[in-house]
């Protein structure tokens, strides 16, 4: 059947991004618990080596499964498809969460109100990301545009709020792209109320690592409840959770339109 065929054609391998991504841990445990996935091999690597074997896998018309999510221009770019999930093997839908440190909200009250105010629309970012990878500009240069086009939006987030007394925010952030859209609109409305914001890339262990621990302040890009969940039970306490950033978030993998399978139950060891 078509399911046993293409395993055995992609050698029983799932082109995967960063190895300290959250969805690559998700990724290792399916591989270690589900039967139909016995064997397989998780081949880690980074986002770009990633779209780029997709890429090329598509040009020659060969199979190929990759580790996926949105929001994130892939979909947009490339017919690709969902493989369905019944199983909720990579949660469902995700939430993506503002965390910050503890005693943030004393140390910054204003600058808190407004990190709670916060909130994008997911086809806001969608837009976005989508319009950097047309224009080939980064996501901080679009967020530039987007913010000045957008002024009502952003102006919603400091409404009422008391204007800021400086002082300096440690933002960190991960670095995909869905992740420095919302960091840097946020960045934006802090900064246009009075506070200086430093954003430091980092992967999702040294984010929730340096909020735990107090040297960053504030993040925009906590995925739950499963991407990040393994993070969040090993600092639980000792960080504040302030709402979503943006919701409707997932995770999965994903094949070309013209790969004969529906479901990661298709896949054979
Ligand atoms: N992602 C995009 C990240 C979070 C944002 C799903 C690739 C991850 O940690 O897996």
């Amino acid at each position: 059947d078509a399911g046993a065929a293409i395993s055995e054609d992609i050698d029983y391998t799932i082109t995967g991004i960063e190895p300290g991504a959250g969805m690559s841990g998700v990724i290792d445990d399916i591989i270690a618990n589900e039967a139909n996935l016995q064997g397989w091999t998780h081949q880690t690597s980074s986002t770009g080596a990633m779209l780029t074997e997709l890429d090329q896998a598509i040009q020659n018309e060969e199979p190929i499964i990759v580790s996926a999510w949105s929001p994130h221009y892939m979909f947009a770019k490339y017919d690709i498809k969902y493989l369905d999930d019944p199983d909720e093997l990579f949660g469902g839908e995700e939430d993506v969460y503002k965390l910050t440190r503890l005693g943030f909200e004393e140390d910054f009250p204003i600058a808190a109100d407004i990190v709670k105010n916060f909130y994008l629309e997911l086809d806001a970012i969608e837009q976005g990301l989508l319009q950097s990878q047309k224009q080939e500009i980064s996501v901080p240069e679009v967020v530039e545009t987007w913010v000045v086009e957008n002024e009502e939006t952003v102006k919603a987030f400091t409404e009422g709020v008391a204007e800021g007394n400086g002082g300096t925010i440690e933002f960190v952030v991960t670095s995909w792209d869905s992740e420095l859209f919302p960091a840097y609109v946020l960045k934006h409305a802090l900064e246009s109320h009075g506070f200086t914001v430093n954003v430091t890339t980092v992967d999702p262990a040294i984010m929730f690592e340096s909020i735990a621990s107090g040297s960053a302040d504030i993040t925009t890009a906590a995925w739950l409840p499963l991407t990040h969940g393994a993070f969040v039970e090993r600092y639980e306490g000792e960080f504040v959770k302030l709402g979503t950033a943006y919701e409707k978030a997932k995770t999965g993998l994903a094949v070309p339109t013209y790969v004969e399978i529906d479901s990661i139950s298709d896949l054979v060891p």
